[in-house]
């Protein structure tokens, strides 16, 4: 439906909103509209009908899945996204993506409308529906004041296009992050002059580099250590990074140890990388022989009630957020601390490195030794991913879905208490090729696969999900997105009937409690839903329940091939031992 060409055309507040969206480079807007945004949708529908640029509207049946898919885009492409809610509500329906987005400290543009300022048709956009008063409430940003990293409402539309550039930028610059607008409607109708701003005079901070003298003590560390060891959980979110540190582990022979990681941050097959850890009450034996431990973009480099670096170690702390200033308890016994963006640090160190000369038999004995631990733990995963009769494991599933897919499918991991077994036993070796939601906000999975998908529609995307993180998820609205938007992904269920996270947490709390002997503590959906049916209805997906173990590997070897060539999203519910 397009409007007569012959209607006179008005510059609005919302026209500089769709404009400045357009000349910042904001490909998507993830919508979910309501009374708020008359003027945005008259705008949007002005400009197409006036043959002007506007983003793609994504339109999200639910504000979380909307949010998520923002996030999804940004984490494999770098670029942030824009997300468009409805007054409180519709913030409020973001729910715990807001967290994820926050965590994970991915750029993101959040608009939100707000009730009209004026009811007696002083302004145009004034009060005319009941809601108006029933959504004006005190302190709309305060919903979300804890997690953006910029909020603010928008007073006038004469300095719209200011606004967002200035949130942009923040959102943008290291540490990244959310960032919040809100206006009423009164603002999106104003009709102003038209505002021409140059968005590139608003970019993003330049990239923190380590500082000369940190860097040779640094340096001169590394080569001293017997045995340094690397932590990272997201210094992948910039696949240089990963280039740099593999450039680094060859050069000085260092393992590398991923910890809860949120992005791929290290080659899974590369001889130095000795693994990754997560809730695992263990401690990991790379991490506590080693001499030097080099963190690297972290929020959790280990779980010290049960595995840290020995007392005599020595630990160094490079992160673009060092300080966790928005996590009240934080701490690492760090003797070292640099604020950086970690490719630039790496850059540094290896550039450094290439001017020094390197005793060559320190750095075989010390790649020897990471080689055997690479080697031991690749051999003690083959065992744990043979198929077991009667029974399928997560590891099982898992190592059938690496034996199907490419090097440069993308995995999208929300497996809670199976992360470690699909981190370990997926295998991947590409940057950008595997992500968490990077915080505990259930229900990423789906709005990430759509997310991901859109920014990069040449690449298979797999998400592997709880079951629990998949009812999470709103497949109804996923799936219904992603057949409207061609969005095709394998979704596979990994179905322990139920949220066996809680049950562990509460086992490690009180072991030998009433709740660990209790027949039934209410974390069992006993018998399950259809989970594939739901994506079935409401999407067209293919849809298999996998019960037996020699079903599983052709089911996904089908499943791929209907995402594939049919370009159709399939689901796999696949149950596994009873939680
Ligand atoms: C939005 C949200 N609600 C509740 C939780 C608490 N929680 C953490 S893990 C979990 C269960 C997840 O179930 P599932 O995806 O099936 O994984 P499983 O624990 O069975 O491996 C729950 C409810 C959470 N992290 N996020
Ligand atoms: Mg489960």
């Amino acid at each position: 439906m397009t409007a007569p060409q012959s209607q006179p055309s008005v510059y609005t507040g919302a026209s500089a909103l769709i404009e400045a969206l357009v000349d910042a480079r904001i490909s998507h807007l993830f919508a979910n509209f309501g009374s708020d945004h008359p003027g945005i949708v008259e705008a949007l529908a002005q400009a197409r009908a006036t043959g002007k640029p506007v983003p793609k509207v994504i339109t999200c049946p639910n504000e979380m899945v909307a949010l998520t898919c923002a996030q999804g885009f940004a984490q494999i492409s770098g670029r942030p996204q824009a997300v468009l809610v409805h007054v409180d509500c519709g913030t409020q329906a973001m729910a715990g993506a807001i967290h994820n987005v926050a965590k994970c400290r991915v750029p993101v543009l959040i608009f939100a409308g707000a009730s009209p300022y004026t009811q007696e048709g002083e302004l145009p956009g004034g009060r005319n529906e009941f809601i108006h008063w029933l959504q004006d409430v005190p302190d709309q940003r305060g919903i979300l004041r804890g997690y953006m990293k910029y909020e603010n409402e928008l007073r006038t539309g004469r300095n719209i296009k200011q606004m967002i550039y200035r949130a942009l930028q923040i959102a943008s610059s290291d540490p990244q992050g959310p960032a919040y607008l809100m206006a009423a409607r009164e603002v999106f109708e104003e009709e102003i002059p038209a505002v021409a701003v140059d968005p590139s005079r608003w970019q993003p901070i330049g990239l923190l580099p380590l500082p000369e003298a940190g860097l040779a003590e640094l340096v001169d560390n590394l080569l001293a250590a017997r045995r340094p060891l690397i932590v990272t959980s997201y210094l992948g979110s910039n696949p240089e990074a990963v280039v740099q540190l593999a450039r680094l582990a060859e050069r000085v022979g260092v393992g590398i140890l991923e910890s809860v990681p949120t992005y791929l941050n290290f080659p899974s097959d590369h001889p130095c990388y000795v693994g990754q850890q997560g809730n695992e009450h263990v401690q990991n034996p790379s991490l506590a022989e080693a001499d030097l431990v080099l963190v690297l973009d972290s929020d959790v480099p280990w779980i010290p009630l049960f595995n840290k670096p020995g007392d005599e170690a020595k630990i160094c702390h490079i992160d673009i957020d060092p300080l966790k200033e928005r996590t009240p308890l934080w701490y690492i016994p760090a003797a070292q601390v640099f604020r950086a963006d970690c490719a630039t640090a790496l850059r540094q160190i290896n550039e450094r490195l290439s001017g020094l000369k390197i005793d060559p038999s320190a750095v075989a004995a010390r790649t020897a030794h990471y080689k055997q631990r690479h080697e031991a733990r690749v051999a003690d995963l083959t065992r744990r991913e043979q198929p077991q009769a009667g029974v399928i494991t997560a590891e099982y599933v898992t190592a059938c879905v690496r034996r199907q897919i490419d090097r440069d499918t993308v995995i999208v991991n929300e497996g809670i208490t199976n992360y470690s077994a699909i981190t370990n036993h997926i295998g991947c070796t590409r940057p950008r090729t595997r992500f968490t939601s990077g915080a505990s906000s259930l229900g990423w999975n789906g709005g990430a696969s759509i997310g991901i998908k859109l920014a990069c529609p040449e690449k298979t995307v797999v998400c592997l999900t709880g079951d629990g993180s998949y009812m999470f998820s709103v497949p109804s609205s996923v799936h219904w997105m992603a057949r409207n938007y061609q969005t095709p992904f394998l979704t596979v269920v990994y179905n322990n009937r139920g949220w066996r996270a809680p049950k562990f947490s509460m086992l490690a709390v009180h072991p030998d409690g009433y709740a660990s002997k209790a027949r039934d503590i209410d974390v069992a959906f006993d018998p399950p839903p259809d989970y594939s049916g739901i994506a079935a209805a409401s999407g067209g997906a293919f849809a298999r329940i996998v019960k037996r173990v020699d079903e599983v590997e052709s089911a996904v070897a089908e499943a791929l091939k209907v995402v594939r060539e049919e370009k159709r999203c399939a689901v796999l519910d696949v149950w596994l031992a009873h939680l």
